[in-house]
């Protein structure tokens, strides 16, 4: 078998070489890993879960998550309610959903803010989401460095004229309980930018992760299944000697039996082949709180949580 291995490694060149790269496999060695390497270009890459603290359900969540929840809806299967097939039949069930989940009174969690911080240090290279909500914009972070991998509720457009909305526009009428129609040709019903099932990912998803993936020094993945594709193999994109932290509730993305057998390099590695994967098991903001403070900046973390949700606060006294 591992002469196998070994030839296919060669000739294939898809083998993970596994190079310790952390002094430990743990969140010291990722913690030393950051305060040794001064330039290090941090990727973090998010789901659901670190906006689930701020009352937007995530997914997969085993009874609070949304394909738990969909029973209301009568959908032929769960997922139709983001296939882009269904939307374009019957766009109702997603609408009632979209006012259940519109980012009204959410505020970004502390998650958003360590990833926020990471940016104000110059160590993030980028940010990949998942999710959907805008949280990360009202975080504060830069639209240059946001990659909103399946869209964003941020705008929306008319899926006849192209006509462009935005979030108020849209929202107003979601909240009304009236599905948005097009005001310029009368016809099309305009869908927030978000990705369905069945559409195209965004240009600069493409272009940016190829820059971006072969430059990373650090790898933090948060609050993802990693099950939904392209998104989930991004972490077969960094190069092998670059470690992976996973921040996350429960063990995911692990590579599978047929891609350990062949060595090719596709999922996480946690084990003792591994000496650059680490997962770290529980809620993303504790998980961040704790890279903070054991980088030193945990109560710059705290105070900028403060600061932001007290601002918030006031534009939405000011508001109603
Ligand atoms: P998912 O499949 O629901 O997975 C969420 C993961 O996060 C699971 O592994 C959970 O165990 C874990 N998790 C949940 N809460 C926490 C927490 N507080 N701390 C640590 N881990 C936690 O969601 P994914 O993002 O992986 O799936 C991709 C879908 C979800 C994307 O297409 C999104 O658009 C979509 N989505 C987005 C939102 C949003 O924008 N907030 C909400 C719901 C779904």
């Amino acid at each position: 078998m591992e002469r196998i291995q070994k030839y296919l490694a060669q000739k294939l060149r898809l083998f993970d070489s596994s190079e310790k790269v952390l002094r430990e496999p743990s969140i010291t060695g990722i913690i030393d890993y950051i305060k040794e390497n001064e330039n290090c270009k941090i990727i973090t890459m998010a789901g659901a879960g670190i906006s689930t603290s701020a009352g937007i359900p995530d997914f997969r969540s085993p009874s609070s998550g949304l394909y738990h929840n969909l029973a209301k809806y009568n959908l032929p299967h769960p997922q139709a309610i983001f296939e882009l097939d269904f939307f374009m039949e019957n766009p109702e069930p997603f609408f009632m959903l979209a006012k259940e989940l519109l980012p009204e009174g959410f505020k970004p969690t502390p998650s958003h803010y360590f990833i926020r911080l990471l940016w104000e240090k110059g160590l993030l290279l980028r940010h990949y989401t998942q999710n959907i909500d805008t949280l990360e914009r009202m975080a504060g972070l830069p639209p240059e460095k946001l990659v909103e991998a399946h869209g964003t509720f941020h705008t929306g457009r008319c899926l006849k004229c192209r006509a462009p909305y935005t979030l108020p526009w849209m929202k107003e009428k979601i909240i009304e309980g009236v599905i948005p129609k097009c005001e310029e040709c009368n016809e099309g019903v305009v869908k927030p930018d978000i990705v369905l099932f069945g559409e195209m990912l965004p240009e600069r998803f493409h272009y940016l992760t190829d820059r971006d993936f072969a430059q990373a020094d650090l790898l933090i993945i948060m609050g993802s299944s990693l099950v939904v594709q392209p998104f989930a193999s991004l972490v077969d994109r960094v190069r092998s000697d670059c470690p992976r932290l996973l921040i996350n509730k429960e063990k995911v993305g692990m590579q599978d039996r047929l891609s350990r057998f062949l060595g090719l390099r596709q999922g996480l590695i946690f084990d003792e082949r591994s000496g650059r994967d680490v997962a770290w098991i529980g809620a993303c903001d504790a998980g961040c709180q704790l890279l903070a403070d054991e980088l030193g900046w945990g109560d710059e973390l705290k105070d900028l949580i403060k600061k932001e949700h007290e601002r918030l606060d006031a534009e939405n006294t000011k508001k109603n």
